[in-house]
């Protein structure tokens, strides 16, 4: 019998910047060091992007109207968004974690995930972490805040544990009895609904939601209920993903003859969303943009991009774009070639409303695609167009 392979014990680093934006004001301007910074308004919709800690003293939070944050802190500083120099300084922050780790995913502005695995070689994974957290204080003269841990939950948790300037490593041993206490807030996709729900059925704490039974979370999370009972043990094997791997995710296809009608070309795009969907769900990513590439009988080739209000991960969502696409363009010509790609991708886990989506009729149907696509291979099915057909 093979023995099966040892799962490999992994090390997460996640680095969140402190205050980013108005830290960066406050380097720029050394004055505002020690002050109620708030960072907000001009082109900003009227609503405050950050604030220095001394402001979160008063209340003032992310996202709140600037109004708000004047009534609450009138002694503030209130200084505009300058997003071109917050840039050129993510720039300089991922260039340090880029030569300490040959794997780094950007998960924002001012954070990214690194993974430290397997480099004990060089004094380990602990002082790595120290190591980054202290270059940035010394080369760039700003203040991270870091969590080490063996996956990317436990390791953002830990980030956030002891902010400012916190340092947090958690043990694969420790994991459970830290998270016990917590409220299920701390769960990335357990927003208020599902925490309603969850109280309604006597859970608040973490340690109660891995204890509680499966069959009970399907009531609220659906088919992601495994998922989420695995996360409050502190389990989760999301691997880090560069930006080489993450770009774009697509699908192209060449016909033997050209196809020249709009029904055929739709079934062809259909095939190709659920091939791109497959894809995305395997990776646990969800993108904004959805692109169709036309070649023509002539070798001209076109390409339509849409950018949806919301992230795009089910084959029906993806369609939905693509198809619109499709809709304007004209096929009589000849069509030799049609691809879809989405861009502008990210970790859909990180984005709660499509990790635990009601929508759990589409994730069924997804799912249970996926099971037989990893089974058999890409070609194991082909979906029909279900629901009204134009032309
Ligand atoms: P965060 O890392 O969430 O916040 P922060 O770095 O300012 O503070 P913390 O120490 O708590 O990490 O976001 C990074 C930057 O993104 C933040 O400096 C400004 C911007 N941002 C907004 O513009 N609007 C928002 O609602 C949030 C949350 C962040
Ligand atoms: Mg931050």
């Amino acid at each position: 019998m093979m023995k099966q392979a040892e799962a490999r014990p992994r090390w997460v680093l996640h680095v969140d910047m402190d205050a980013f934006y108005a830290s960066v004001e406050i380097l720029d301007n050394p004055k505002l060091k020690g002050l109620p910074v708030i960072v907000g308004g001009h082109s900003a919709r009227g609503v405050v992007s950050t604030c220095s800690y001394e402001a979160r003293r008063f209340g003032v939070h992310s996202a709140m109207p600037l109004f708000e944050a004047k009534r609450l802190c009138p002694h503030g500083v209130f200084v505009p968004v300058r997003m071109h120099r917050y840039a050129e300084v993510s720039a300089q922050i991922m260039q340090i974690f880029h030569e300490t780790s040959p794997l780094v995913e950007q998960l924002s502005i001012d954070e990214a995930f690194l993974d430290l695995t397997g480099m004990e070689g060089l004094g380990g994974a602990e002082s790595i972490a120290h190591q980054v957290q202290d270059r940035i204080q010394a080369e760039l003269k700003l203040s991270a805040s870091v969590g080490l841990a063996p996956n990317k939950f436990l390791a953002k948790l830990a980030s956030d544990l002891k902010k400012p300037h916190g340092f947090v490593k958690i043990t694969p041993e420790e994991a459970a009895a830290l998270l016990a206490p917590m409220p299920v807030s701390k769960i990335f996709g357990i927003g208020r609904s599902a925490g309603e729900k969850l109280k309604q059925l006597g859970i608040e704490k973490i340690g109660q939601l891995a204890a509680a039974d499966v069959t009970v979370l399907r009531k609220v999370f659906g088919i992601n209920a495994e998922q989420v009972k695995l996360l409050a043990l502190g389990l989760d094997d999301r691997p880090v993903i560069s930006e080489e791997e993450a770009k774009s995710v697509g699908r192209e296809n060449t016909f033997d003859a050209d196809l020249n009608d709009m029904e055929a070309c739709r079934e062809e795009v259909l095939d190709l969303c659920g091939q791109v969907g497959w894809r995305l769900r395997r990776e646990n990513l969800a993108g904004h943009t959805v692109t169709l590439k036309v070649k023509f009988a002539d070798f001209h080739t076109i390409t339509r991009s849409t950018t949806g209000d919301r992230p795009v991960a089910w084959d029906e969502d993806i369609f939905l774009l693509a198809e619109q696409m499709l809709q304007k363009i004209n096929v009589k010509p000849g069509v030799r070639l049609l691809g879809v790609s989405v861009s502008n991708l990210f970790h859909s886990a990180d984005e709660p409303m499509l990790a635990f989506a009601e929508e759990e009729r589409m994730q069924k149907r997804n799912q249970a695609i996926d099971a037989l696509k990893n089974k058999y291979g890409e070609n194991v099915i082909k979906r029909g167009i279900t629901g009204n057909k134009k032309q």
